[in-house]
């Protein structure tokens, strides 16, 4: 399987290198080209645990270089997304799968503005990754990665890709109700990026203090309240499924948080955003998420 990945960040780039440490065709693909050159010069650096492994990559940042893929996954930040699948068209034949496991509400919607909705397919991945320097991540929480046709059925294609996933030790599954799942992943990103960023901790630390620890329950529990309402299966208790994915991943810096230390746009309209703009459609309140969102939002500003 020739698999090319959009986006050549902290999760990009642990992706890619760990489906090029398990064989067959891959390519990464940013636009960053310093990061792109520095993994053409001397490969990326993956520190895993305190190890430090060089893994020699494809890398570029012309797609129009790398010809036809089998599998394209997006890992671009979420406002980048339009421009990113346009730029992957040059990618397409006709069996190709375009696969997005960004974080957010709304790139399913996006995938498909441009392309078939037969060969888009939706994943949410529980691992976290911080790019500590050029064309060098570090990998700093663990979970599941869950992959899923838009329709919700299991087919060849998701089996076939959740295998090769595996294979590169990326334990993953495929979803009969992958919708639920971005749900699900949300609430975590919803929990713990805007605090981490604004607070400057890493996801481990959110749960060190109670004014913090109080401030993810209240995000969290609004949101679920609008998941609930949209009838999205949640199972169990939220608040413990986020207090997990923050034990899972206690010394990553969340994406949102790494954004403000890089003085960056963030996915904020995509994550606590979309939960504010949802909540208004149905009617009910979401004020810790509109809180947050404008901080963030008066931050992005000053940068
Ligand atoms: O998805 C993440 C992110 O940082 O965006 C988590 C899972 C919270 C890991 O940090």
């Amino acid at each position: 399987m020739k698999t090319v990945i959009i986006g050549a960040g902290a999760m990009g780039s642990l992706f890619g290198g760990l489906l090029t440490l398990a064989g067959g065709e891959v390519w990464l693909v940013g636009n960053r080209k310093d990061q792109i050159d520095a993994i053409c010069s001397a490969g990326l650096t993956l520190e895993e645990k305190g190890e430090l492994r060089i893994i020699r990559m494809n890398a570029t940042s012309d797609v129009t270089s790398v010809g036809k893929a089998d599998l394209v996954i997006f890992f671009v930040k979420t406002y980048d997304i339009e421009v990113a699948v346009s730029d992957a068209l040059a990618l397409e034949k006709e069996d190709t799968i375009f696969l997005t496991l960004q974080n957010g509400l709304g790139n399913e919607e996006a995938l498909c503005r441009k392309i078939d909705r037969t060969k888009a397919m939706l994943g949410v991945t529980g691992h976290g990754a911080t790019l500590v320097g050029l064309g060098h991540i570090r990998h700093a929480g663990w979970g599941k990665t869950l992959i899923g046709e838009l329709d919700h059925r299991i087919t060849d294609r998701t089996s076939r890709i959740a295998q090769a996933f595996c294979e590169a030790g990326i334990e993953t599954e495929v979803s009969l109700n992958i919708h639920d799942h971005v749900w699900r992943k949300l609430l975590a990103n919803v929990g713990i990026n805007a605090l981490t960023a604004l607070t400057g901790f890493k996801n481990g630390q959110l749960l060190d203090y109670p004014e913090t620890v109080g401030l993810m329950e209240k995000l969290v529990r609004e949101a679920s309240e609008v998941a609930r309402k949209k009838g999205v299966h949640l199972e169990g208790d939220p608040i413990e499924k986020v207090r997990k994915v923050i034990e899972a991943t206690r010394e990553n810096r969340s994406s949102m948080g790494q954004d403000f230390d890089h003085r960056q746009k963030t996915e904020i309209d995509a994550i606590n955003g979309a939960v504010v703009r949802e909540a208004q459609r149905l009617g009910i309140p979401a004020p810790f998420n509109q809180a947050v969102t404008e901080l963030v939002k008066a931050i992005e500003k000053s940068f």
